[in-house]
């Protein structure tokens, strides 16, 4: 199986290199939009492109990634909300567990129906321990998930889901608090999952300023994603790449 892109990610880790991931929803953007976001995204040196969402209405994933595999080198990663969210246009898929629910539809049922058409993609599989943290109000994928999310400040759960997690095999563990959250994961959080995991950790979900994309990765992030605040506002793009980039390598 391919593992180039989770090696890129567990060598960064190793020498502490944070990421920038910008979050691309197939249903919020235009061939316009694309291109402006992928414009910008290059002059910022942003590191991943992931593309997805909770509830993909629209049909054109396939297209979507075709334009922004044709018009840069970004790598492109499939986040998504069903298993019809693949497309072989992608350079991987994170291939979701939701470990922090109790509803074996996500943590294994949809793998198992899907397991045939996922390897026939080729894509590099990247197995993620998925965490939907309580962001102060009902997200899309917390209402999609039928999944109570991890209340923001029990550490010690989301603590130990992670560890078994990445005990069972996952090479990937994301905190999400979900697209458009009110409140981001807290520091004290990431800092207690960090400092208890090998896995490279991704967080995501409400984070609209640049300064937490820094504290966080400062707490023990390896990659942050950010989509809804750059849909309202693509200048963000290059003031969170920057933060990302400036935490001081090995912090
Ligand atoms: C959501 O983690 C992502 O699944 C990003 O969230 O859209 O709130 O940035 P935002």
């Amino acid at each position: 199986m391919k593992q180039e892109l989770y090696l890129q990610l567990a060598e960064r880790k190793k020498l502490g290199r944070k990421s920038f991931t910008v979050l691309i929803d197939p249903d919020k953007v235009d061939n316009k939009k694309i291109e402006q976001l992928v414009t910008l995204a290059m002059d910022a040196k942003v590191d991943y492109f992931f593309v997805g969402g909770s509830l993909v209405i629209s049909n054109h994933l396939d297209e979507c990634i075709q334009q922004i595999k044709a018009s840069c080198d970004i790598p492109v990663i499939l986040f998504p909300g069903s298993p019809s969210q693949v497309s072989r246009y992608a350079d991987a898929l994170l291939y979701l567990s939701l470990i922090s629910g109790r509803n074996p539809e996500l943590l294994i049922g949809q793998h198992v129906v899907s397991a045939p058409f996922v390897k026939k993609s080729g894509l590099e599989i990247m197995p993620t321990g998925y965490m939907v943290i309580d962001g102060g109000a009902p997200t899309t994928v917390s209402y999609i998930s039928n999944a109570s999310p991890i209340p923001s400040d029990k550490n010690e759960i989301a603590m130990c889901t992670a560890m078994a997690g990445e005990m069972i095999g996952m090479k990937l563990i994301y905190m999400d608090a979900g697209s458009g959250a009110k409140r981001p994961i807290p520091e004290e959080m990431i800092n207690k999952v960090a400092t208890h995991i090998e896995a490279p950790l991704i967080i995501g979900g409400g984070i609209v300023e640049p300064e937490k994309a820094y504290i966080n990765c400062k707490a023990g992030a390896d990659v942050i994603v950010v989509g809804n605040a750059i849909e309202k506002d693509t200048s963000l793009i290059k003031e969170m790449a920057a933060a990302v980039h400036s935490v001081p390598v090995g912090a």
